[in-house]
C-alpha cells in the first residue's frame, strides 16, 4: 500500500517475523460480576423496531447546556445496566496506572461536562446516530484506586457484561492501562484475537517500568502476549517522542504491528491511510479502536500526562476516526485526558467530540442526504 512509510507497510514488512506469541497461550480471563444492575429506561421495549422510542440527548429547550446533570451528550443514565442499549458510555476514571503526571482520574466528569455542547446530528457528515442506535451512559467503572490489578479486573468485568448484552461500550479515560481490562473482556466474549487501531505518541509496549508488568507503557506488550490481539492486524498512528533506545519499536514491528509514526504524517491527509486499513482489515473482523489523547499535538490538547510535540492535528483526528466507518469496531475509547493540565477545557472538548465521530462511525448508523 503505502506511500514513504519510516517503519513499516502493510504489504511488505521490512523486519523479520517471529513466532506469533499468541498462538502458544492462553488468554487470562478474569473475575465474576459483582455488579448489581438498575432499571434500564428502554426496558421492555424490544430493538430494531421503528416504532421504538430511542434516547436523545436532552434537547436544550428542556435545559441548557449548561444545566443538568452532565450524563456524555445529556444522555440518560442506566448505572452499570447495558440492557436495550446497542451502545453506550462508559467512564474509567483512573490514573494509579500513569508514570508521570496523574490526574486522568478526572478525565470523564471533564469530558462528559463539554460533551453538553455537541449536537445530537452531524452537520458535516449526515450521521444520525440518535435516530439509529439506542444510546446511553451506563455510568463509570467501580475503579480502585489503591490497587491497579483490582481496577482492570472491575473493568474487565463491566465490559463481558456490556459486550454480552450485545451492546457497544464507548470508554472515556482514564489512563491506558484500562485497555488491558477492555482487551481481556473482548477477547473472552469475542472469541478471538482483536484486531486493533490504536492512535497514539507512545506505542505502549514496554515490558516493565518500574519492575511493574501492569501500568499504562505495557498495556499492548500484555495484549499480545495473552494472545488478546493479533498483532499482523493492529496498528499504530501518531507515534514519536523520544525513548532510551532503538527497542522501543523493534519489539511490536517483530510482532507484525504496522507502526505509522507522526512525522511521516505530517501536512497529510490521513484518508489514504484508512483506505488501507479498511481494505486491510474488511468489514467483518471484529477491531479494538483506542485514541490516546496525546497521539494529537499538545497545542490543540496540552491536557494530558504525558504530552509530546508535533503530533496529530484534530483535522487529521477527525480522518482516522471517519474513515474507521465500514469497520466493525466493537469497542472503542478516548484515554488520557487529564483536565489538570487544560483550564481551558479543550482537550475534553476534543475528546467529547473524538467520542461522538465513533459513534457516528459505529455499524448500523445511518446517514442522511446532506
Ligand atoms: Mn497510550
Amino acid at each position: 500500500m503505502q506511500r514513504s512509510l519510516l517503519f513499516g507497510s502493510l504489504s511488505s514488512q521490512p523486519f523479520p517475523l517471529r513466532a506469533v506469541l499468541h498462538s502458544s497461550l492462553s488468554f487470562i480471563s478474569c473475575n465474576s460480576s459483582r455488579f448489581i444492575p438498575t432499571r434500564s429506561l428502554s426496558e421492555g421495549q424490544p430493538r430494531g423496531e421503528e416504532k421504538i422510542k430511542r434516547n436523545i440527548p436532552l434537547p436544550e429547550s428542556t435545559v441548557p447546556e449548561f444545566g443538568d446533570i452532565a450524563t456524555f451528550m445529556r444522555l440518560p443514565l442506566t448505572r452499570h445496566d447495558p440492557n436495550g442499549l446497542d451502545a453506550c458510555f462508559i467512564g474509567i476514571p483512573m490514573d494509579n496506572g500513569t508514570s508521570l503526571r496523574s490526574g486522568t482520574r478526572h478525565g470523564p466528569r471533564a469530558v462528559r461536562n463539554e460533551s453538553s455542547i455537541i449536537g445530537p446530528y452531524s452537520r458535516i457528515t449526515g450521521a444520525a446516530p440518535f435516530e439509529s442506535l439506542q444510546v446511553g451512559d451506563i455510568g463509570d467503572v467501580p475503579v480502585n484506586p489503591y490497587n491497579l490489578h483490582k481496577t482492570v479486573d472491575n473493568i474487565c468485568e463491566l465490559y463481558k457484561r456490556v459486550l454480552r448484552a450485545g451492546c457497544t461500550p464507548l470508554g472515556i479515560g482514564g489512563d491506558h492501562t484500562l485497555s488491558l481490562g477492555v482487551l481481556r473482556a473482548l477477547r473472552e466474549v469475542k472469541g478471538q484475537p482483536l484486531a486493533m487501531i490504536h492512535v497514539d505518541a507512545h506505542a505502549d509496549v514496554s515490558d516493565t517500568m518500574f519492575g511493574e508488568k501492569i501500568c499504562h507503557g505495557t498495556s499492548f506488550r500484555r495484549a499480545v502476549e495473552e494472545g488478546l490481539i493479533d498483532p499482523k492486524k493492529a496498528f499504530q498512528i501518531g507515534l514519536r517522542g523520544g525513548g532510551y533506545g532503538p527497542d522501543d519499536y523493534d519489539w511490536p514491528l517483530e510482532q507484525g504491528f504496522h507502526m505509522f509514526p507522526a512525522h511521516d504524517l505530517w501536512y497529510k491527509s490521513l484518508v489514504p491511510l484508512m483506505a488501507d486499513i479498511r481494505r486491510e482489515l474488511g468489514s467483518t473482523q471484529p477491531v479494538y479502536l483506542t485514541f490516546d489523547i496525546d497521539a494529537i499535538d499538545p497545542s490543540y490538547c496540552p491536557g494530558t500526562g504525558t504530552p509530546e510535540i508535533a503530533g496529530l492535528t484534530t483535522a487529521q483526528a477527525l480522518e482516522v476516526i471517519r474513515g474507521t466507518r465500514g469497520l466493525n469496531i466493537v469497542s472503542a475509547d478516548v484515554v488520557e485526558v487529564n483536565p489538570l493540565y487544560d483550564v481551558s477545557g479543550g482537550t475534553a472538548i476534543t475528546a467529547a467530540n473524538l467520542l461522538f465521530e465513533i459513534l457516528c462511525s459505529l455499524p448500523g448508523v445511518k446517514y442522511k442526504q446532506r
